[in-house]
């Protein structure tokens, strides 16, 4: 198993322990803790377990069902809204052959890491600062028999510890609100091989419509997470070598999930906090892809 548990195996690796600060300490308990119903029932539908959220049009005809399939239905397309959102970030990979590594920033419980795996046949590694991801989603590589092509470690991504140009396609799935997005693309520049691509999906705030909202410090509150405004991406990757080449707007794409998950049985409370930020502008759900020439 090349799994890497536990933070002395991780110490090794990188000569510093996984989590640094008070902050990131925080961060893991929070999702070490979490078991929610509105991301474990969804991966149940069919074995991926996503943590972010969903895009396209819902369909409505699961409203009008009867009380005893309504909430199953409801969760099947919530459930599949989120892994068309998983399929529209592997669509901007570019060209990945089953020989290349690919690395997911933030891995959660995996769903991604195993749809990139289908789709390309690539090695995948996956890093995160929570123990009970790590294992969840080992637990899933080892089930599905591909343990020795996707593997999850326990370590930061902001210092993986993993071998210097060694990845074809880096990508954050709605996990760089947790971090300083300088930091993260330095060490991102140090994995990529020359013309190496990162993908992110993130939700970020609108500097044109001035500072944090108060629908954006909400969402900030429940997840234990730190949104940036958008121009704070740009500076970044730039200041990085890494030049965009898409940028996709999916805001007006990820409301009918929010309406579709208001209306179901696992809503958690923070959706209609979700539809006044993106509904008032003050908030974008944002695709970048962007080249990395810095070799
Ligand atoms: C992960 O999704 C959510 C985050 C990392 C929070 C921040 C994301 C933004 C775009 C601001 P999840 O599936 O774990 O969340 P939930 O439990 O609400 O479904
Ligand atoms: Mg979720």
């Amino acid at each position: 198993m090349t799994t890497t548990t536990g933070q002395d195996a991780a110490s090794i690796v990188t000569g510093q322990p996984v989590l640094r600060t008070a902050y990131q300490q925080s961060v893991a308990a929070y999702w070490n803790a979490e078991r929610d119903p509105v991301n474990i029932r969804l991966g149940e539908v069919d074995g991926f377990y996503h943590h972010h959220y969903g895009i396209g049009d819902y369909d409505a005809s699961v409203l009008e069902l009867p009380a005893g399939l309504r909430d199953q239905a409801i969760i099947a397309e919530m459930h599949r809204l989120e892994s068309a959102q998983s399929d529209l970030l592997l669509d901007h990979f570019g060209t990945v052959s089953a020989a290349d590594r690919l690395l997911d920033g933030g891995s959660g419980r995996g769903g991604t890491s195993f749809m990139a795996n289908l789709r390309f046949g690539c090695e995948v590694d996956g890093v995160s600062i929570s123990e009970a991801q790590v294992q969840f989603a080992s637990d899933q590589a080892a089930k599905r028999g591909v343990a020795d092509r996707v593997r999850f470690h326990y370590r930061n991504m902001l210092d993986t510890g993993l071998e210097a140009g060694s990845r074809q396609v880096i990508w954050t799935n709605e996990t760089t609100m947790y971090v300083d997005l300088q930091e993260l693309y330095r060490e991102f520049a140090r994995l990529l091989r020359g013309g190496g691509r990162y993908v992110c999906i993130t939700g970020c705030y609108n500097d044109v419509t001035g500072g944090r909202s108060k629908a954006v410090s909400q969402i900030d509150q429940h997840y234990t997470c730190n949104i940036h405004p958008r121009s704070e991406y740009f500076r970044a990757l730039a200041a990085n070598d890494f030049v965009p080449i898409t940028v996709i707007d999916l805001t007006a794409d990820t409301i009918p999930y929010w309406e579709l998950r208001a209306s179901s049985s696992v809503a958690t409370g923070i959706e209609d906090t979700f539809l006044t930020a993106y509904r008032e502008g003050s908030f974008h759900y944002l695709l970048i892809v962007a080249d990395y020439v810095g070799w």
